[in-house]
């Protein structure tokens, strides 16, 4: 069984994040998503509009998406990739290069990111149109 990983914050849940998840779910036959958690977040300068338990309710509603785990730092990536035999780590291409040094545990792909949609345009609209 092929094993793919992705992290992120998916916040906002949009299309963009869904040809990602649907991207890299074609590359292998069990796809885990790594969520960050409300306090990483912090730590990448986010403050997600839904917190952790929606933004994993929404990921786990996703055919895509077999297993959710917690992102609790950037360190992690190793260990999740050996704990749970990923054979692929797959990342939108604003990460390109990034992730490189995790490729003596696993092959790294970067998917072309979606133009014209993310969670900051969203909240952006939303606010332009209140
Ligand atoms: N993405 C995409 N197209 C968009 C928006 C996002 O392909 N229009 C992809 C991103 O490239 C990323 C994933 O969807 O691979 C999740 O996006 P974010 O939630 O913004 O993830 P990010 O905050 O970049 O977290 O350790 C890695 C970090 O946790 C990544």
């Amino acid at each position: 069984m092929k094993k793919i990983i992705t992290y992120g914050t998916f916040d906002l849940l949009h299309w963009g994040h869904i040809l990602l998840l649907q991207r890299a779910k074609n590359l292998g036959d069990y796809l885990i998503v790594a969520l960050s958690t409300d306090e990483f977040n912090l730590v990448k300068q986010k403050v997600s509009f839904f917190n952790y338990e929606k933004r994993k309710l929404m990921l786990d509603a996703i055919q895509y998406v077999d297993e959710v785990i917690p992102e609790f730092n950037w360190e992690q990536k190793a260990l999740d990739i050996q704990n749970n035999q990923v054979d692929i780590l797959v990342m939108g291409d604003d990460w390109k290069g990034q992730f490189d040094y995790l490729k003596p545990h696993c092959e790294v792909m970067y998917l072309e990111r979606t133009k014209g949609i993310s969670s900051t345009i969203i909240k952006k609209r939303a606010f332009q149109e209140r």
